[in-house]
């Protein structure tokens, strides 16, 4: 029998958007819960941040292609478009989410309200018009479709998801009353066991 293991500390988005898919694809796996920047992480990624993976001796970092990994390896429902241009889509929101959202979102807002970094208002006040502008991309395509690339979760919701879950607990999540198929796409998102599931405990 295979076995899987997943490194990192559950409180991560990206550690969560892992267990996301491995549960959403059946995959029974064991959480070794590093923390970012410890030797034992640098062992298996060489930026130190979490998460890693690894199947049997196959080891990965960088969630994108963990989870696109996943998808391909195992059974269970596949977890991207099947269409080329919805796929393209997932990738490019994937893309986006990674490149800029988790920046703003989480560094600039979450992590200064966590107490994970220093408290500085004028960096959250910054990002507010940041979040704004993002929220308002993903309203745009959550009010055509309930998902962000296809009528069906697909990776990209599973890499956002555990992003705007971090916002619904700060003071910022009153921006979300702007952003109703953002908030429907939220809630539609936390009917899934694979979301419960993954829920980070405090
Ligand atoms: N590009 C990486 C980003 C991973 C990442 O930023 N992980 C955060 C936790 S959600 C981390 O380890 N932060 C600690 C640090 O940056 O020192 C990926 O997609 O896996």
């Amino acid at each position: 029998m295979s076995h899987v293991k997943l490194y990192g500390f559950p409180i991560s988005t990206y550690v969560r958007s892992v267990r996301i898919a491995l549960d959403e694809k059946g995959v029974d796996f064991e959480l070794i819960p590093h923390a970012p920047n410890t030797e034992e992480m640098l062992a298996l990624n060489p930026t130190g941040k979490v998460p890693a993976f690894s199947h049997d001796d196959f080891t990965l970092f960088e969630t994108q292609a963990i989870i696109e990994y996943i998808d391909d390896a195992f059974e269970g429902p596949s977890l991207k478009p099947s269409d080329v241009k919805k796929r393209a889509i997932m990738n490019q929101w994937i893309s986006y989410i990674n490149a800029y959202v988790f920046q703003v979102m989480v560094h600039e807002i979450v992590l200064l309200r966590f107490e994970i970094r220093p408290m500085d208002q004028a960096v959250i006040d910054a990002a507010i018009p940041k979040t704004k502008e993002q929220l308002a991309l993903f309203e745009a395509s959550l009010t055509a479709s309930d998902y962000l690339a296809d009528d069906k979760a697909t990776l990209a919701d599973f890499i956002l998801y555990p992003i705007i879950a971090f916002l619904g607990m700060v003071p910022e999540a009153s921006l979300m009353a702007d952003y109703p198929a953002v908030t429907a796409w939220k809630l539609r998102m936390e009917e899934k066991d694979s979301v419960n599931n993954s829920a980070p405990a405090f």
